[in-house]
């Protein structure tokens, strides 16, 4: 399994709106391998293959939310191919959102606060189901990678401003 490179704002590709996903083969078992290494490796919640520079309608999620009794994350892949938000709630959550395109930087972005979904697995078959809390923000966040659509994008001009201003001057100070 192979750590990927994150493209990171501005590269254009992350601009792109990915093409559906149509062969369901090892090449594409392998790229979700791959998407996982690099997205444990970041550290990070999900991951869309666009970050990757992949222009495919594929996002992982791991939110890791259950630990082990010696307190280690107990690990919980899983896999979203062509996924669709079928439904949305009328009712919001604000969630402090990160994005390992726009490294260390986090900004409050308001979205349904649930969701229904419907997605393939890597072996194309059809998944729907109800989703709520981290999962909804997280499945959410990851489809508007798909799109070409970056967490900045919620945020008003001076809070998008800001949150560029502060990642300019982090790799300003980094180099
Ligand atoms: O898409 C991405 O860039 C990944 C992003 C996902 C995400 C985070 C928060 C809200 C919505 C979507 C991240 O994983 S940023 C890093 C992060 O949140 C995190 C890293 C380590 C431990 C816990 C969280
Ligand atoms: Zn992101």
């Amino acid at each position: 399994m192979t750590v990927m490179p994150i493209l990171e704002v501005p590269d254009p590709r992350l601009r792109v709106v990915s093409k559906p996903v149509e062969t369901f083969d090892d090449a594409l078992r392998t790229l979700v391998a791959d998407m996982f290494e690099t997205m444990y490796d970041a550290p990070g919640i999900g991951l869309a293959a666009i970050q990757v520079g992949e222009e495919k309608r594929l996002l992982v999620i791991d939110l890791q939310e259950e630990e082990d009794e010696d307190g280690k994350p107990i690990k919980d892949p899983q896999v979203f191919v062509n996924p669709e938000i079928l439904e949305t709630s009328d009712e919001v959550s604000t969630y402090k959102e990160g994005c390992l395109s726009i490294p260390e930087q986090f900004a409050d972005v308001e979205r349904p606060a649930r969701c229904k979904a419907r997605w393939q697995d890597e072996h194309g078959e059809t998944h729907e189901a109800e989703l709520d809390g981290l999962m909804a923000t997280c499945l959410q966040h990851e489809i508007d990678h798909l799109n070409g659509v970056v967490f900045t994008d919620h945020l008003s001009r001076l809070k998008r401003d800001m949150v560029l201003k502060k990642l300019a001057k982090m790799r300003k100070a980094a180099a």
